[in-house]
């Protein structure tokens, strides 16, 4: 399901030219448009979910997807050793601007706080 309004549907479905870092069944990957450091990409679902709120036990595929990617563009972008958070937002006190859900995945030095 997409939805045909949202940002991230349009970046998965190849409308909007994104600098790609990964795409594969379940998952895209791409450059936040806002860095808070060197490294700050964007792991979403390729199928519209809203938030967490939304993963039931169908999604277990899918979640588990969002995660096993994680060192794989950890190693690409070089932050394996040196580290890296991830941090996902959910609802208004979440601070979740975006809503299709999405894994932030940042690494090197933060240019500022990612979080609040
Ligand atoms: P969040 O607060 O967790 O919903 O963060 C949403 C992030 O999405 C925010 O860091 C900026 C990023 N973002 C918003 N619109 C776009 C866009 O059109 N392209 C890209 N690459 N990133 C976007």
């Amino acid at each position: 399901m997409t939805d045909p309004d949202c940002i991230f549907c349009k970046i998965v479905a190849g409308e909007i030219p994104q600098e790609g870092v990964y795409q594969d069944d379940l998952v895209t990957a791409f450059r936040d448009i806002h860095p808070v450091a060197p490294t700050h990409i964007l792991i979403v679902p390729n199928e519209h979910l809203a938030s967490t709120n939304d993963l039931t036990r169908n999604h277990e595929k899918l979640a588990a997807r969002m995660l096993s990617v994680v060192p794989k563009l950890a190693r690409h972008e070089g932050i394996e050793q040196s580290g890296y958070r991830l941090i996902m937002n959910s609802g208004p006190d979440g601070k979740q601007e975006v809503i299709h859900m999405h894994l932030h995945l940042i690494g090197g030095q933060a240019m500022r706080h990612p979080i609040g």
